[in-house]
């Protein structure tokens, strides 16, 4: 039996575990990223564990997320991570470099190498045939130490692509596509491999954008194989001699397959509040459209850039309209420079910004009240572009330039022709911005420079023999990290002050939740199904944690939530009976009897509510490790532990 690409790339990076889905796997990991709002704990992480210097092939560090200066905070953050990049073996992505997705994709990322990221869109690395996860801060901190990242072996998805896209039909249709079908709990424990003839038809940036917005679905990751686009793309960025060629076993067997007519596609939009909320932009009908925005690391590679700048070329944007774009890189900036789209652009009456995440983490560009915003970016949960009762739609680059001229949702095959853009045979390549780490005899004398906001990782403590604790929240289904840790530009600065950042833990869904965990001393959250799903942000476990949750019990887990969970010695327990979620009320004092002896020798774990007097079986399907780790208080101490 044949290996899927993916099930290829495991195996020739497997330190340990067998393949057989559901079990435990280490990986050996080649390349890191982090970028600066997950940067700072993990590089804290990294340091606390005492290796001089990275032992990956190459890791870097990107400065774009925490990009609006409007205190010390963020800037001493950017220096922080710096100084470390220097003293201990990164490369240093300076801000206005752009986001990290789309420069790791530029300048460092190779096929069929292994990595991992501090931020949930790693996967954008599947678009050039990496094998990219996302992760908590402290699995990059193990990786850049030269451990294993550990994952669940997941099932492997096939999406069959044939045909082509019609004019005016994006990558960004077929992964909304993706979306409307799996929904976004639809990948969780599975990896989807594109292929195809349809594959063909696809750039390299335009992969890039469908594996970046497979994290939408829960999936582990997302992988295009490595073919003469591939090759073709490395060699426009100078880097032809990184590459190779991947596909899967002719007789590769999948779990499921899914098949999609590229030609059938219409342009379609995500629909407020959830990226698989997705319809066909015709039926959506002409609303009023007050933003459009256009960037992110779904879609601000040349490629989208040129073809706004083509429809926009002549035209005003609508008076109604406010139209921010963003390119990804400098790179990409640049070349529109060069080859003055960025003056049709400007012209249009396009505000431009730097090339940083900015308005899709809430870095700026908050919508008016009651706000239509159509954005190119990957996700539109209520309250994350900073304005709580804006209506955010996800839209291709196509979709959003229409619209913002003429100031209704409008499908781009009402503009007439497609004006033709094609790939260019050269990048121009120019990493001036991006910074080499100190050679290894000098290392010694570089100083690390912290700043006055940057606190230490919190408290932990080994595992109690019995939980007791009341229920101080309880949420329903598809609960976010951005519910859980809010993010935007005042609480952003804060990522490095667990302290400080746990005053705003949960406060969308519950503005008493901090104050009452303080005063309570511990507690327990009650949850639905996909709890955690979304970004990879790990203070969404380290505030909980600073704020003395001990369990977080609910229906089912997203991937990378539930490790950091584990990773900050916070038990995530799931109902064995989800029905048993209703019987649970905010308030009730809760027992996890004899937790510890229980995880120790494996034995079944009952959740006691000593208010109803009613006992209900859990599931704590963890692997030793894991409980190992639980037990010693998370994964800092069990790594100390180690030795
Ligand atoms: C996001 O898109 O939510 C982020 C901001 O990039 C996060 C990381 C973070 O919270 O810092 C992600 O996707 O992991
Ligand atoms: Fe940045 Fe948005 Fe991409 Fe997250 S999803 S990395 S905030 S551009």
């Amino acid at each position: 039996m044949g290996y899927t690409l993916a099930q290829k790339l495991i195996k020739s990076h497997l330190l340990s575990g067998d393949m057989t889905v559901g079990s435990e796997i280490g990986l050996k990991i080649d390349q890191t990223l982090t970028q600066d709002a997950t940067g700072t704990m993990a590089y804290l992480e990294f340091e606390a564990m005492g290796v001089p210097r990275v032992k990956t092939e190459r890791s870097v560090a990107y400065i774009d997320h925490n990009t609006l200066q409007t205190g010390f905070e963020n800037a001493d953050d950017h220096r922080y991570i710096q100084t470390v990049c220097k003293k201990h073996g990164l490369y240093f992505s300076r801000p206005g470099n752009g986001i990290c997705h789309q420069v790791h994709l530029e300048r460092f990322g190779i096929p069929g190498k292994t990595l991992i990221g501090s931020d949930s869109h790693t996967p954008t690395g599947g678009g050039i045939g990496m094998l990219a996860f996302g992760a908590g801060g402290l699995d990059v901190a193990v990786a850049m130490g030269g451990g294993p990242y550990y994952i669940t072996m997941p099932k492997m998805v096939r999406v069959n692509l044939t045909g082509r896209l019609q004019p005016w039909v994006a990558a960004k249709d077929v992964i909304l596509e993706v979306l409307r079908r799996m929904s976004v709990k639809g990948g969780v424990g599975k990896i989807v491999e594109y292929g195809g003839e349809g594959v063909q038809s696809l750039s390299v940036p335009e992969r890039a954008t469908i594996t970046n917005m497979g994290a939408e679905l829960g999936a582990s990751t997302s992988i295009f194989p490595s073919d003469e686009i591939t090759r073709e793309f490395m060699r426009a960025q100078g880097r032809e001699a990184d590459w190779v060629a991947l596909a899967p076993d002719a007789d590769a067997v999948y779990d499921e397959v899914i098949d999609i007519d590229l030609s059938a596609l219409r342009p379609l939009a995500a629909c407020p509040h959830s990226p698989d909320a997705v319809k066909a932009v015709e039926d959506i009908g002409g609303i009023p459209v007050d933003q459009c925005c256009i960037g992110s690391c779904t879609n601000s590679s040349l490629m989208d850039m040129l073809k706004v700048a083509a429809i926009l070329k002549g035209k005003t944007v609508h008076p109604r309209v406010s139209l921010s774009i963003a390119p990804g890189s400098k790179q990409v900036y640049n070349m529109l420079a060069q080859n003055g789209a960025l003056a049709d652009l400007i012209a249009a009456g396009a505000r431009i910004l730097e090339c940083a995440c900015g308005p899709c983490i809430g870095m700026g560009q908050s919508p008016n009240s009651k706000g239509v915003s159509l954005r190119t970016f990957n996700r539109n949960f209520e309250g994350r572009s900073g304005t709580a009762d804006a209506q955010v739609y996800l839209v291709s680059p196509e979709t959003a330039a229409a619209s913002a001229l003429t100031g209704v949702f409008t499908d781009p095959r009402t503009l007439g022709e497609m004006p033709k853009i094609a790939m260019p045979h050269s990048f121009l390549i120019n990493d001036n911005m991006i910074e080499p780490p100190a050679p290894v005899e000098e290392m010694d004398q570089v100083e690390i420079v912290r700043g006055p906001n940057i606190k230490p990782f919190p408290q932990t403590s080994p595992l109690m023999e019995t939980v007791e604790a009341k229920v101080l929240l309880k949420v329903g289904d598809n609960i976010t990290t951005d519910h859980i840790m809010p993010a935007g530009a005042k609480i952003l600065p804060l990522r490095s002050n667990i302290p400080a950042i746990s005053e705003h833990c949960f406060v969308r869904c519950d503005p008493e939740f901090p104050a009452r965990c303080k005063a309570e001393g511990q507690g327990i959250i009650i949850g639905g199904a996909n709890y955690g799903q979304g970004s990879s942000r790990e203070h969404a476990a380290l505030a909980p944690l600073y704020l003395g949750i001990k369990a977080v019990i609910v229906k089912s887990f997203a991937r990378i939530h539930v490790a950091n969970l584990i990773n900050a010695g916070i038990l995530p327990l799931t109902f064995a009976d989800e029905a048993d979620y209703d019987a649970i009320s905010f308030g009730d004092e809760l027992c996890l009897p004899d937790i510890r002896r229980r995880l120790d020798h494996g034995e079944p774990v009952v959740l006691l509510d000593k208010t109803t007097g009613r006992e209900f079986p859990l599931c704590a399907n963890f692997s030793r490790r894991q409980v190992d780790m639980l037990l010693a208080g998370g994964l800092l101490d069990y790594t100390r532990e180690q030795g």
